[in-house]
């Protein structure tokens, strides 16, 4: 064999960190690499997932750590446009403190600082979104530091880091070991410690604080994760319910009576009940961003777990802020727990979910036409197997997924939870099933995210599905032609009008797209086919598309919706919304009714 070139050193380092699937797309600027990803995934020491666009191989990058695949992501694009298209993709596993390296291509040393073709500035492009190390190859020599200091610096921060590799320094011979002299820096590729737990002092202080609790509320994000029994134990000691913040929703199961569900805009009246009533709050591995959706500033006493110390205290008053891993601090925390709960704390909770319970079928039953979305995305968590993984696209399927699919422990589901872009739903569909290859996939994607990127990406799952050992690859199409999540915001926000052009999306037949690609796929138009398209497309031997035709008039209604917002909705009914008549008609006449008493509700309870 030929001597190992920068790209072959590269490669095998980023192996001893863990990251061997490569998502990415070619181009010249990256070819070095490209060609050693090749020979690595010969001697099958690495995988190469070719996907449709480079923001799909930073989705996937992403999604593939978040569902427990790789424990460090990496994708490799080339210089110019695919570094600018890859930015949307990483931003996503930055705002949600997921570890990738990007390899970015870029153009040969002798030809940068000359305006030279797909010649941009990387090192300023990616200084934001890598801000924490962004570093430009120059010699074979710096290969085994850069690495290590890219996968390092990913891993301990939770972020992502770049680097830049000019294209002639990628075929250049490798510098495997360094010299031991002056200039030369010799490093390892052996992972930090993990977290551990708090000092004592703070974890006795973060218990009387919580035993002294009366109404104690749990608020759980993405940090809980694999802490489920731990989480379970401490809200059991402390008689206390839990919300869970959408990236967090898989910790414990929707339809225990004192978990209240999903929580903020698009959460669940328990879930706002819960903070708006309870004194003590504990917050586990959360910085949930809608502020409003936690207890008043003075009103509960305040507990946050969080393994980055700078996100304690963020969004909350806290008094006492435990640093490190959620699962050994709650284990740690448990012993101290000495509250003598008041059950009837948790007999309201209880009370509470039966009635948002009753209403969510009341609301998924509503006439709708032709079908009802939360009708269709309920019809799926009864499908959900155990070892279920789920995929969430932004628009009103994040709404369904949080209010009105159930799931349990055990199940992955992930999205693009704090960038929230669309397009993430079906590369993290893809990332999730790469890493999975033995379990079932469903992803949730509305009309205008499919027509972004999704149906792109269908094309790599053509691709793909034959080496996955579980075919089963579910795409829900939310077909409503709208871009609804944004026209109810207009609603509701504004009180504006949607304006048709800027809101409608084409029509598009994705079952037969998916026909046409070698898949199943199948439209449904009539509440009667749900059963059996669904049945049907979770024991088919192939992904399949469903393209369920669904009603945009169904509103979003959020949880705590002030007086202004069913006013603004109204307003803009009575200003000639062209959807009013069959929204007054069909879905929300009783769901704005709904939303009208629970704001007198609250009004007369404040
Ligand atoms: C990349 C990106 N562009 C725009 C938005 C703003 N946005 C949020 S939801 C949404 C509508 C999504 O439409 P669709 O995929 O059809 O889903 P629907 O809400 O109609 O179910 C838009 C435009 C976004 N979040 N991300
Ligand atoms: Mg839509």
């Amino acid at each position: 064999m030929s001597s190992p070139t920068v790209g072959d050193h590269l490669v095998s380092r980023l192996g001893l960190w863990g990251a061997k699937r490569f998502y990415g797309y070619p181009g010249d600027g990256i070819g070095g690499v490209i060609s050693a990803v090749g020979r690595a995934v010969e001697a099958g020491d690495a995988e190469f997932v070719q996907v449709r666009h480079e923001e799909t191989a930073g989705f996937a990058a992403t999604a593939d750590v978040k569902y427990g695949g790789s424990p460090l992501g990496v994708c490799a694009v080339t210089s110019g446009p695919g570094a600018v298209h890859v930015l949307n993709g990483l931003y996503d596993a930055k705002l949600d403190h997921v570890p990738v390296v990007a390899l970015l291509g870029q153009s040969a040393t002798s030809a940068l600082g000359t305006s030279y073709y797909q010649e941009l500035d990387l090192v300023r492009l990616f200084g934001d979104v890598a801000g924490e190390f962004v570093f430009q190859v120059t010699d074979p020599s710096q290969v085994q530091h850069a690495v290590d200091r890219a996968a390092r610096t990913a891993l301990e921060r939770r972020t992502v880091t770049a680097l830049i590799l000019p294209s002639d320094v990628q075929d250049a011979d490798a510098v495997l070991e360094v010299p031991h002299a002056h200039g030369y820096t010799h490093t390892s590729a052996v992972p930090g410690s993990l977290p551990g737990i708090p000092r004592p002092e703070a974890l006795q202080q973060a218990a009387d604080l919580l035993n002294a609790g009366k109404k104690v509320a749990i608020l759980a994000g993405a940090g809980a994760l694999g802490a489920t029994a731990e989480l379970t134990a401490v809200a059991d000691a402390l008689g206390a319910g839990v919300a869970k913040a959408l990236l967090g929703k898989a910790v414990l199961d929707d339809t225990l009576d004192w978990v209240t569900g999903a929580i903020g805009l698009l959460g669940t009246r328990p879930s706002y009940d819960l903070m708006q009533e309870c004194d003590t709050l504990l917050m586990i591995g959360t910085t949930m961003p809608y502020t409003e959706y936690y207890p008043e500033p003075d009103q509960a006493r305040a507990v946050q777990i969080d393994v980055d110390g700078t996100r304690c205290g963020l969004r909350y008053p806290t008094e006492v802020n435990l640093v490190g891993d959620a699962r050994l601090t709650l284990q740690a925390l448990l012993p101290l727990l000495h509250a003598e709960p008041d059950p009837s704390w948790r007999e309201r909770i209880a009370r509470w979910n039966t009635a948002w319970r009753a209403w969510g079928e009341e609301r998924a039953n509503a006439a709708a036409k032709p079908l009802n979305p939360e009708l269709v995305v309920r019809g799926l968590s009864r499908r959900l197997s155990d070892d279920a993984m789920i995929a969430v696209d932004c628009g009103t399927a994040t709404s369904w997924y949080a209010r009105d699919l159930d799931l349990r422990p055990g199940m992955l589901a992930s999205l693009s939870g704090t960038l929230l872009s669309m397009g993430g739903g079906m590369p993290y569909a893809l990332a999730a099933k790469q890493a999975h290859p033995d379990r079932p996939v469903l992803a949730i994607v509305g009309d205008g995210a499919m027509q972004m990127n999704g149906i792109n990406e269908l094309i790599t799952v053509a691709q793909r599905w034959r080496t996955w050992s579980d075919p089963r690859f579910v795409v829900l199409v939310l077909n409503n032609r709208d871009l609804s999540f944004v026209a109810w915001e207009a609603r509701a926000m504004q009180g504006e009008v949607p304006f048709d052009a800027a809101m409608d999306v084409p029509d598009l037949p994705y079952g037969s797209y998916a026909e046409l690609l070698g898949l199943g796929g199948r439209r449904l138009e009539g509440p009667g086919e749900v059963d059996a398209a669904l049945d049907e497309a979770f024991a088919a031997r192939r992904p399949t598309v469903l393209d369920a035709v669904v009603d945009p008039t169904v509103p979003m209604i959020p949880p705590h919706v002030s007086l202004q917002q069913v006013l603004g909705t109204a307003k803009s009914q009575l200003r000639g919304d062209p959807a009013a008549r069959d929204i007054v008609v069909e879905g929300a006449r009783e769901t704005i009714g709904a939303a009208a008493r629970a704001v007198v509700r609250h009004v007369k309870r404040d």
